[in-house]
């Protein structure tokens, strides 16, 4: 049977590229993001694939609920969340830094990804069955100089994998985590505001992973048998050692 998957920030990056990872594997999609002419060029790359977009920003909670609540008949039963969408804004000291970015991050990748899960989540609980991906980051387990809130807002989504999969255990809901090092998508852009120089300079000098290696991933872990949950995932570069030990050319 058809499963159908649930994909924030779809728009963009990891998202996008496991929308066409899952996508070739025969899954219906619900493809989410605010730009909605982004996930309409989606859309048609996934020619053949049932889509049906949502746009709306995974901070407003009226918004995420009521973008739920419209999903047509035949997307309502979701069986895979990928819970992507999410941040960082500015490196900075927690002396200097910027208490928008600071409710950017946190509102974006903790409480919105609590936002779409509560949403979601009914139709899971409903039959009993379901998968979560959270992604979360290498920044999630490891506290770097200037990550700070965008460093605690992935480890709340560690906390928040394990919480959820305890409290989803008796209806049968794997909850799975997936930590990337450094992947080379808007990432940077977003979180240097723009500053395309200083986005590029991130991944020069190695070979950073694509958006697709992360997709390979949770396309694998979403398609194992029901007894299988690969629960935690770290994925880096083969240049990276930890979060900011990367071996770049001389
Ligand atoms: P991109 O910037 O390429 O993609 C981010 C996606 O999130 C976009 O589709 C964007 O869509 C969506 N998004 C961001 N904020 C919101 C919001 N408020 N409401 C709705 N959608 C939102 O970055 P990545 O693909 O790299 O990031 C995806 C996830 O991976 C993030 O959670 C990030 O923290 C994590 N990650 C990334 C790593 C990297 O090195 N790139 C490493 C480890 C983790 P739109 O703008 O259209 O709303
Ligand atoms: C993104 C990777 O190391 O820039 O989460 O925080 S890192």
């Amino acid at each position: 049977m058809t499963k159908t998957a649930f994909i924030t920030g779809a728009s963009s990056g990891i998202g996008r590229a496991t929308a066409l990872a899952l996508g070739q594997y025969g899954f219906r999609l619900v493809l989410t993001g605010r730009r909605r002419e982004r996930l309409e060029e989606l859309a048609q790359e996934l020619g053949q694939v049932k889509t049906h977009l949502l746009t709306f920003d995974v901070r407003d909670r009226q918004a995420v609920e009521a973008a739920v609540q419209s999903l047509p008949a035949d997307f309502q039963d979701i069986d895979v969340l990928i819970n992507n969408a999410g941040n960082a804004h500015g490196l900075a000291s927690i002396q200097d830094g910027d208490p928008q970015d600071w409710d950017d991050m946190l509102d974006s990748n903790v409480k919105g990804l609590l936002y779409v899960s509560r949403a979601v989540l009914p139709s899971m609980t409903r039959r009993n069955v379901g998968h979560i991906v959270n992604i979360g980051s290498i920044a999630g387990h490891e506290t770097y100089a200037n990550g700070n809130v965008y460093c605690a807002s992935k480890a709340a989504v560690a906390a928040l994998s394990k919480g959820m999969r305890l409290d989803l255990l008796p209806h049968n809901i794997r909850v799975a985590e997936v930590n990337p090092g450094a992947v080379e998508t808007e990432f940077s852009q977003v979180r240097f505001k723009g500053d395309t120089a200083r986005a590029a300079s991130v991944y020069q000098g190695f070979e950073p992973l694509q958006a697709e290696d992360i997709a390979d991933v949770i396309q694998f872990m979403v398609t194992r048998p029901a007894r299988v949950n690969i629960a935690e995932v770290l994925i880096l570069p083969a240049a990276q050692g930890a979060a900011t030990v990367i071996k770049k050319d001389p």
